[in-house]
């Protein structure tokens, strides 16, 4: 039995109307964290993971962006970098906030979260009030973010995939001056060990991207991105929300078919972004808008795409030498006969438990349902064993980075009711 220990987590990190990743790594609210904490929190209080939603898209701009981090105003200012000072964003509610976005994971997130107590839900009138932001959301994204022109959404910070320093976004970053290292001060590593987090460089370049959008107003026309790429996971998690909005809009008695049309537009278009048996992500600033080489966990995750084209391919793909699904622990973020391959470094090799549940749910949806307790008992397992870490090495499963990791303990909460149902 999990529950306990990863009740104790959750309450642990929770902070009244929401919950922080990590008290020591990331001590404020972030978006897709808090998509994946509601869907474990659900099972402990409806009423809290409906709380955590709503503090979230609390934090929405006018213009209906979702920021990737919304900052608590008892946390010291300087406690993680870059914090409310570095971005200069508050919302009309007066949340300071910074400027990205992450996947789009929220709308999944609300109907599930909805399904764990319908009348606590229709009590409150939560899909009511979740309704017209998640809608708000997805059009911000379709409408301001298909830099590419090829009905995809674009992200424009390495940070916006929430897979920061992945070597698919490698090449792309290499063209990105610097920040000087001697402008800013990361905080990251005064609490997790350097060899784990990216380096210096690529934080420079981070820093870099993140100032050019802030000193640009967040115009989403205006800003010169030196960075645009269409990423797989990203836009995949965009459909799976758009058919979550349908199952919203129908449970509401509104018209599903505008979110059933978009999902089938979007998941047409996404076909364009596979290669060699993987999706990948579309490099908007290379020559000829080209297909990144590298083989990341993102393109496995159009594997929950309902009704995918290519789902029996990208499976041969995950089972196949690349990943070694089933065989090594949960799901590697990167190839693992890639020559960038590194088991211990952040995005760049190891295993994270938020790919594991979305692959999981994927392979229940293909009725892989061998593969999907394999993967479902190795998150079990490691998220126990580790303490909850926040990811772990996949040929060992040895922890690494933070420990009682909210995701972690929420998304292994998830998997372990799954049996209860
Ligand atoms: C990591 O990203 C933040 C920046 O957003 C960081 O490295 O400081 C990523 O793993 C991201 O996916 C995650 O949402 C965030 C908080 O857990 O940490």
């Amino acid at each position: 039995m999990i529950r306990p220990a990863a009740a104790r987590v959750l309450l642990g990190n929770w902070t009244g109307h929401s919950t922080v990743p990590s008290h020591s790594l990331y001590p404020h609210q972030w978006s897709w964290d808090s998509a994946f904490i509601a869907i474990g929190l659900r099972h402990l209080s409806p009423r809290r993971a409906q709380v955590e939603l709503e503090s979230l898209l609390g934090s929405q701009w006018a213009d209906g962006r979702i920021p990737h981090i919304s900052f608590s105003p008892s946390v010291p200012r300087d406690a993680y970098f870059p914090g409310p000072d570095f971005w200069q964003a508050v919302t009309r509610g007066g949340v300071e906030t910074s400027g990205i976005v992450q996947p789009p994971v929220h709308a999944l997130a609300v109907w599930l979260t909805h399904q764990a107590d319908e009348d606590e839900s229709v009590r409150r009138g939560f899909l009511e009030r979740m309704y017209p932001k998640l809608v708000a959301w997805h059009a911000y994204l379709r409408e301001r973010r298909d830099l590419g022109g090829h009905g995809l959404v674009a992200i424009v910070h390495p940070w916006e995939s929430g897979m920061d320093n992945s070597p698919a976004w490698d090449e792309a970053l290499a063209r990105v001056r610097p920040a000087p290292l001697d402008s800013f001060t990361r905080r990251d590593t005064d609490h997790a060990s350097d060899d784990d987090r990216p380096t210096d460089l690529d934080y420079g370049r981070y820093v870099q991207l993140a100032a050019t959008y802030r000193d640009h107003g967040y115009d989403d026309a205006r800003t010169p991105f030196a960075f645009a790429l269409e990423d797989p996971c990203f836009n995949a998690l965009l459909i799976s929300s758009e058919h979550a909005l349908a199952s919203i809009a129908k449970a509401l008695a509104v018209d599903p078919t505008p979110h059933l049309t978009a999902a089938a537009e979007l998941t047409t278009s996404l076909g364009d972004l596979f290669a060699d048996g993987n999706f990948r992500a579309r490099d908007l600033r290379a020559d000829g808008s080209a297909l990144v080489g590298a083989d990341t966990v993102s393109g496995l995750i159009p594997l929950l795409v309902p009704g995918l084209p290519q789902a029996n391919e990208l499976l041969a793909t995950a089972r196949g030498p690349r990943f070694r699904l089933g065989a090594v622990r949960m799901v590697p973020s990167y190839d693992l006969t890639g020559p960038e391959f590194e088991p211990g470094r952040y995005w760049r090799g190891p295993s994270w438990f938020n790919t594991a549940w979305l692959i999981h749910r994927g392979l229940v949806q293909l009725g892989e349902h061998e593969l999907a307790g394999t993967v479902r008992a190795d998150v079990l397992d490691l998220a126990a064993a580790t303490r909850f870490a926040e990811y772990v090495e996949p040929f060992t499963g040895a922890a690494r980075g933070a420990r009682d990791f909210s995701w972690t303990a929420a998304l292994a909460l998830d998997l372990e009711s799954d049996d209860q149902r």
